[in-house]
């Protein structure tokens, strides 16, 4: 989207009845815990180990026996202990609140000094019950990993530590064999019986050459795999039934390659619709009506005997499937001055609906029916900030990324939980391939994960690629989008809406914000334009600009869309203060040239199209 100045102005879009296509629709709107590098607790009391215990606090049954140097992997300055906490120059002790009990690797020994304990850090090698030691989480350099020593004991021999060189002990007990279980720990008796047990080197060479050889292989095996894959998808496709590769080129090509059709069978497809729909909605307040055959011609529809499954029925004759929302309107307050006819509803046992016209046109409740198919056009807080062009996806919910092999190709719009509006030339570039197209929606800023699965698409069946006229598209999701404030479908016109020259539009995307630039924009973008005359256009573009075909932009430029804006909505605000669509982002002479502003698919021209598909193909 090229963005230049922006006006601030009020949308004002007015409505009077005006011949159509003949249908139409309009629905009612609707800390991370900062890891903080640990502070390291160092408690730096130099207290050497005394014979006896002084302890009160956390009577320790462990006397000290005579001070050993801290351990091999220490200074070898003589520990000081502290209350559960050893601090020592070369021992980091584990961050505040860290719950691994910083201990004198020479085993657990209490101090006489009562130096409390560093706040938040729980420190267990004081308690005589609590015999593990768990190493803080020192630097592995500094504390190489030790064997814990289970065994309590109380005044015993000169400690050594189980990495260091053993000297021989009174009474030493042999630690536990690696693997076994540990001892349950005794109190302390009095004993002077102290388990060592000996930390064998971890076998390098045994264990981890393997694994990494291993590994090395895998990640070949995996690459390769990755590089075979991305090959095959860029230039065959597998026919599964048949077993056996097609240039991509021949896939979705019109002409059958593989067996049972299998290449031409998940392709974009056109969509001829022969048929008139037989409902449309008003613009002002989304009145219903419907086309009685019999009269050959449309009538509003009289509250009488008007309930839910007769709102379902007609909404699924224009291809709404979810829970309409209906309510009635004076016939006093109708503001037509056309001779008005009404009519009744009657659902047929196959869902169908049947028009009963009213002899002589009464109403008995004096009311006609005002029927919303979906809740839609609840965007953007109407108090906007123009000017802006960075935008949010809470103001525009409807708007999604159409995505083919993981890239951004255009833009589009929700209409209901299945079916998204776009552009037909998205397809034009060889990207037939339904599989390999992803619907993403309600995210502001780009991205390609988790989008939705398509099922079907359909172009109109009078779209020529790379022409201009018909350039619409429907896209018929795998499965239903999930309504949500980031996700919302945005309305059809009415089919009397008329939007006059000067008026007020939005158009969004993620398009270029540079005319030949090669960037997409990462954040969606706005910009605020206004409808052109379809003659001031035409002057522009040389008669180009047909009936199907709307101009919106400023002829002044600096305001428009862009390549990968394409198939966007354009949209208004409608009456019933809900956001319309009145235009599919189509084409145009550049960028935010002067007197070059974009041309739009007129939605209003299509709604027959649109509801025969969403019918016929539910
Ligand atoms: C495009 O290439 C494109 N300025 C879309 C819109 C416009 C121009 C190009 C209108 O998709």
């Amino acid at each position: 989207m090229s963005v230049g100045e922006e006006d601030v102005n009020i949308v004002i879009a007015s409505s009077a009845a005006g011949g159509d296509e003949g249908n139409g629709s309009g629905t009612q709107p609707s800390v991370p815990t900062r890891v903080t590098a640990a502070v390291p607790t160092v408690v730096s009391a130099s207290t050497t180990h005394t014979s006896g215990p002084t302890r009160t606090s956390a009577p320790s049954t462990r006397n000290p026996g005579p001070t050993t140097p801290a351990t091999s992997r220490a200074s070898g300055t003589p520990t000081t202990h502290t209350s559960g906490l050893i601090s020592n120059a070369s021992h980091t002790p584990g961050p505040t609140g860290t719950s691994g009990a910083t201990v004198n690797p020479t085993g657990p020994t209490s101090s006489p000094s009562n130096i409390p304990r560093p706040t938040g850090t729980t420190a267990n090698a004081t308690n005589p019950t609590v015999p593990t030691r768990m190493p803080a989480p020192a630097t592995p350099t500094q504390n190489p990993p030790r064997t814990p020593i289970p065994t309590t004991h109380n005044p015993g021999p000169v400690r050594t530590p189980a990495n260091a060189p053993r000297v021989p002990g009174p009474s030493r007990t042999p630690g536990p064999a690696r693997g076994t279980p540990r001892p349950v720990p005794k109190p302390d008796t009095g004993g002077h019986t102290v388990n060592y047990k000996k930390e064998k080197a971890f076998p390098i060479r045994k264990y981890c050459v393997p694994t990494v050889a291993v590994l090395l292989v895998l990640a070949s095996i995996a690459v390769i795999s990755i590089l075979i894959k991305v090959v095959l998808d860029n230039y065959y496709y597998f026919c599964v039934k048949s077993f056996k590769f097609i240039p991509l080129d021949q896939w979705c090509d019109g002409k059958s390659d593989c067996a049972g059709d299998e290449d031409e069978s998940r392709c974009v497809q056109p969509f001829d619709v022969t048929t008139n729909s037989m409902v449309r909605f008003m613009e002002a307040g989304s009145l219903l009506q419907l086309y009685a055959s019999s009269r050959t011609s449309w009538s509003f529809i009289c509250s009488d005997n008007w309930d839910a499954s007769k709102a379902k029925a007609v909404c699924a004759q224009v291809g709404y499937y979810s829970e309409p929302v209906s309510s009635s309107v004076s016939i006093s307050d109708l503001s037509t001055s056309s001779a008005i006819l009404y009519s009744t509803v009657q659902v047929l046992s196959d869902q169908r609906i049947q028009v009963n016209p009213l002899l002589g046109g009464s109403c008995t409740s004096g009311r006609v029916v005002s029927l919303s198919c979906a809740a839609c056009g609840i965007g953007h807080k109407q108090q906007r900030i123009i000017g802006g062009t960075n935008s949010d996806i809470l103001r525009y919910p409807w708007q999604v990324s159409l995505q083919y092999m993981g890239q951004h190709i255009c833009g589009g719009s929700i209409l209901n939980s299945r079916w998204i509006l776009s552009a037909a030339h998205c397809f034009d570039k060889g990207q037939k391939q339904i599989d390999r197209w992803r619907v993403q929606y309600g995210v502001t800023t780009l991205t390609y994960l988790f989008g939705s699965y398509v099922d079907k698409i359909f172009l109109h069946s009078r779209y020529v690629a790379n022409q201009k006229p018909n350039d619409i598209a429907l896209v018929k999701l795998k499965s239903d989008i999930a309504v949500s404030t980031s996700v919302q479908p945005v309305c059809l016109p009415g089919y009397d809406n008329q939007i006059v020259a000067g008026s007020v539009l939005w158009v969004t995307g993620w398009g270029h914000t540079v005319e030949g630039g090669s960037a997409l924009s990462s954040q969606l973008q706005e910009v605020t334009i206004n409808l052109i005359s379809s003659a001031t256009c035409n002057q522009e573009y040389g008669g180009q600009i047909l009936q199907s075909m709307l101009c919106a932009g400023k002829l002044e430029g600096g305001s428009d869309t862009c390549q990968g804006d394409s198939g966007g909505p354009l949209v208004s605000l409608g009456q019933n203060s809900r956001w319309d669509q009145v235009g599919v982002v189509s084409w145009g002479d550049g960028c935010g040239r002067p007197n070059k502003v974009g041309v739009y698919t007129n939605v209003q021209t299509f709604l027959n199209w649109i509801y025969e598909v969403m019918k016929q193909v539910a």
